[in-house]
């Protein structure tokens, strides 16, 4: 939870008022947090040490209005460039204090001059994660489409430029200070037949394997696997087991992404969190929520408890390899009825809320349970640490760090989106994601 930049989108007199305005209740909630959690046993400044450095990057892509294949609603005052998604992004961190840094996706975040963008980046006191490659869509005046596909196109020229393609952004990451490339294709087919379900693989990992010659020393290449959509019969990487695979051959810069979003319903993702967790290839996440499909949502909108288990793996994936555990936590979200700095600044929270509520389990008392086979202590280990409310943790800790006591409370008071809305170009209705 970093501390204050030199240029802030928000005056910071405002936040140290509200906050004033808040004191009082916040510092008798976090005193009632903690007693009730000394008599648990839990060490309240260990957790607070743990949760202090946690961050999330934010989607550029997610700064304006989502939108489905059926249409999209743009609120007036959402950012169209990426200079109006950094400074909503500044917003974001200023309030919230838990997302320093911006995830951009080329070539929908246009960079004319990268050198003056991460200085920019820098006085807004956020950097760049991951940059996402985009060989999903065709883009004006492209030589080959990705009709069918891209990186395990049947077509030499395509997966060529593909391949190319990913390493420009790899080449423009470095310029931005960023140190990750993810590349999530849509490749896969429609009908059975349609293609060699090998053969598609082999290509695409020879196409990775020149992306993956690319990276520079300190990168990471983060596979995004994913069910289905665009494609509707098969999906090249369409699973865990086939990003660990890719994973494994490709060598140790690449690692599995998980989005949460892009597995079959009644899927156990909690579980494949530890299985990469712990065969050392878990690179990152897109947090986000889902109740049918890819839907995008809001990040513990609908099953706030499995993202409590995912956080719970990560703790026990952390505890077994201290040190060597770093994976990248990012949000991908599309804010298609919202304001997508409120969907971000709430959702910020709840995941933070959810690693919190994973560091108060009583890790011996669960261990305990587990080596007597008690089902139903080691049960309720966990819903006694899932239905504690951290909030007055988290809150002590935003604020601390500068943030505001209830930052969508004043983000509303402060009045960002109508002024924007003044001086913005709106971005017109269509359909699709951004
Ligand atoms: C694919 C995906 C991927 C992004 C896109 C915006 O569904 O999750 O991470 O490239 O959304
Ligand atoms: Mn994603």
């Amino acid at each position: 939870m970093a501390k204050n930049p030199p240029s802030n989108p928000l005056p910071p007199d405002t936040i140290a008022r509200h906050n004033q305005d808040h004191q009082h209740v916040l510092d008798e909630d976090y005193q009632a947090l903690s007693r009730a959690l000394m008599r648990r046993g839990v060490d309240l400044a260990a957790v607070e040490k743990k949760l202090a450095p946690f961050s999330l990057a934010l989607p550029s892509w997610g700064l304006g209005t989502g939108g489905t294949r059926f249409g999209r609603f743009p609120i007036a005052g959402t950012p169209t460039t990426i200079h109006e998604k950094l400074a909503d992004a500044a917003v974001v961190q200023q309030l919230g204090r838990l997302t320093p840094r911006v995830s951009l996706h080329f070539p929908w975040d246009r960079v004319e001059d990268p050198v003056a963008l991460r200085q920019e980046v820098h006085d807004l006191g956020l950097g760049f994660d991951a940059v996402n490659s985009n060989t999903f869509q065709d883009q004006p005046g492209q030589a080959h489409s990705y009709r069918h596909g891209s990186l395990s196109a049947v077509s030499a020229e395509v997966r060529q430029q593909a391949v190319a393609h990913n390493i420009d952004c790899i080449r423009l990451g470095e310029k931005l200070d960023s140190k990750a490339l993810t590349v999530w294709i849509g490749d896969g087919s429609n009908f059975p037949g349609q293609h060699s379900l090998g053969d598609a693989l082999d290509r695409y990992l020879d196409s990775a394997r020149k992306i993956y010659a690319a990276l520079p020393d300190g990168w990471r290449m983060f596979i995004e696997h994913k069910f289905y959509e665009p494609a509707f019969y098969a999906t090249v990487i369409g699973d865990w087991g086939t990003s660990y695979l890719a994973a494994s051959s490709l060598g140790a810069k690449a690692q599995c992404l998980v989005d949460l979003g892009h597995h079959a319903q009644g899927t156990n993702i909690e579980q494949i969190v530890a299985r990469l967790g712990r065969f050392g290839k878990l690179g990152g996440f897109h947090f986000n929520d889902s109740k049918y499909g890819d839907d995008d949502l809001d990040a513990g909108a609908i099953n706030p408890h499995q993202l409590f288990l995912v956080f719970n793996e990560l703790v026990e994936c952390e505890l077994a390899a201290p040190g060597s555990f770093d994976p990248a936590y990012m949000i991908d979200q599309s804010h298609n009825l919202t304001d997508p700095i409120e969907s971000l600044l709430s959702s910020a929270e709840t995941i933070a809320g959810a690693y919190a509520r994973a560091l108060i389990v009583d890790r011996a008392a669960l261990a305990e349970f587990r080596a007597h086979d008690d089902v139903m202590g080691a049960f309720r280990v966990l819903r006694r640490a899932y239905e504690t409310d951290v909030g007055p943790l988290l809150a002590r800790l935003r604020v601390g760090a500068g943030g505001a006591a209830d930052p969508i409370a004043l983000y509303r008071q402060l009045g960002w989106r109508a002024a924007k809305a003044k001086e913005r170009k709106p971005s017109g209705p269509g359909a699709g994601i951004v």
